[in-house]
């Protein structure tokens, strides 16, 4: 290995990434399958990815940078897998859950103060000084690809990265600089051989088997990106997640509790909310209140309104009659067609019957139409 690319892996390591590799700004192997997947239209509600500079950046990375030579794949593995399987077999009826990324402060922010420190120490061993751009999650870059064409790992069946030392419950980046290093050589190994229990785990079967997902059915998609009410015939299969969803990871074998672990601790990254919250008691948050737990994590992307519909969907698949009478409160006073078409859904799953009384009464009176036709389809009325 090169003397600058093992001092700059090293230096890596020591800031708390898991893993570094490296490769040429081309195209990644699997731009094809994502083109089929857009044309598809699997990415519904996913507009952007369908734009022509991601298809353009994606089909040809090296427009992302001028005269860039090497593009560094970073990651962190993040988890802890045993408080999260604790987390989801303990959870209790009135509770809710929230994935496990959505508990550290925002990866965004993490990630790129830790690549500008890695730019910082190449720059000090390095002239003329770099040009750079870090990507994050970014649309017009395909990070899990530029992982795999690195040799850092593949992309399992339920279409996320695995590294075969950390799993897959890490997150990723891209630093593209405009430097020669010596690309890493890419790992064929693909340890989901016959396994299929992603597949066959997840709760709404987004699961497509290529290795991509359909988007607008992921449970992560509907509580974190849907903009306004969640399609009705997918509600009850959301069950108690309130934003983000790990089904799909928690199952899979490959997932290992000690290094993800002892990971976390390295980067320094500290787990700021539990992900187990109390539905009733999140239910009556102010606006203020939601801000102060949530503002600086990744739920904070979702304004309070759609999150309190991600709680009444949580509420409804509770079963718990206890939520009866806020529910009622909201329905007839909550200024958002939002959250009154949603919470009318959720007493109609509470108990239909006992929900009905409450829910033609409403309708006297209810005047926006699409909380009108959601009542309606609850209590079997014709539009
Ligand atoms: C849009 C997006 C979403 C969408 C769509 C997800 C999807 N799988 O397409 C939604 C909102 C649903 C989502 C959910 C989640 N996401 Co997301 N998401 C992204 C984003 C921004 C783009 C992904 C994308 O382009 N999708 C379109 C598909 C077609 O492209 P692709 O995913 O790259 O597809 C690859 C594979 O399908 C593969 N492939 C296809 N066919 C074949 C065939 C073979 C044989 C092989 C080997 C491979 C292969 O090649 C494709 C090209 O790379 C990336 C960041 C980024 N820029 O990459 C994060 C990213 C993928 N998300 C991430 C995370 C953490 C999540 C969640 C786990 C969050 C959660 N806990 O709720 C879930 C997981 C859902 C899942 N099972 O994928 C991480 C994943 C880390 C990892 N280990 O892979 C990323 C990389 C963000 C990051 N910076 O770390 N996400
Ligand atoms: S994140 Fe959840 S809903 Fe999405 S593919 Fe995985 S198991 Fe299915
Ligand atoms: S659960 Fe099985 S098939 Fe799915 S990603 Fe993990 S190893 Fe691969």
């Amino acid at each position: 290995m090169d003397l600058l690319k093992e001092k700059i892996k090293a230096e890596a390591l020591r800031l708390g990434f898991s893993f570094i590799g490296f490769s040429k700004p081309q195209q990644t192997p699997h731009f094809h399958q994502f083109d089929t997947w857009i044309k598809e239209g699997n990415h519904n509600g996913l507009d952007y990815l369908g734009k022509k500079y991601v298809l353009d950046a994606r089909y040809q990375p090296a427009i992302l940078l001028e005269n860039v030579k090497t593009v560094i794949t970073l990651g962190i593995a993040f988890c802890n897998l045993e408080e999260v399987q604790e987390t989801v077999q303990q959870v209790k009826m009135e509770q809710g859950l929230l994935a496990s990324y959505a508990c550290l402060p925002d990866y965004h922010h993490l990630l790129k103060e830790k690549s500008k420190e890695l730019i910082t120490f190449i720059n000090g061993i390095q002239s003329p000084s770099i040009k750079s751009k870090f990507f994050v999650d970014s649309g017009p870059v395909m990070e899990k690809d530029f992982a795999y064409l690195s040799g850092l790992g593949w992309i399992g069946k339920n279409s996320l990265f695995i590294s075969p030392a950390f799993g897959s419950f890490c997150l990723l980046g891209c630093l593209f600089v405009d430097f020669e290093l010596q690309p890493d050589n890419r790992d064929e190994t693909d340890l989901c051989e016959n396994c299929e229990a992603c597949i066959q785990a997840c709760p709404t079967g987004a699961i497509n088997n290529n290795r991509t997902i359909k988007a607008s059915r992921c449970i992560s998609f509907l509580t974190t990106n849907t903009k306004g009410v969640i399609p009705f015939e997918l509600r009850q299969k959301i069950g108690n997640k309130v934003f983000g969803c790990d089904i799909c990871q928690i199952v899979c074998p490959l997932n290992s509790i000690e290094s993800n672990t002892v990971n976390q601790k390295k980067f320094g990254i500290k787990t700021i909310i539990v992900n187990r919250i109390d539905l009733l008691s999140e239910l009556f948050f102010s606006e203020k209140e939601y801000i102060a737990k949530y503002s600086r994590t990744p739920v904070a992307k979702l304004s309070h309104e759609l999150f309190l519909r991600n709680l009444l969907i949580a509420i409804g698949n509770s079963g718990s009659i206890k939520f009866f009478d806020p529910l009622r409160n909201l329905l007839n006073n909550h200024p958002s067609p939002i959250i009154r078409a949603t919470t009318a859904w959720a007493l109609a799953t509470i108990d239909s019957e006992l929900s009905k009384d409450i829910l033609l009464n409403t309708l006297k009176q209810e005047t926006g139409v699409e909380v009108r036709n959601e009542i309606k389809k609850l209590i079997g009325l014709s539009r």
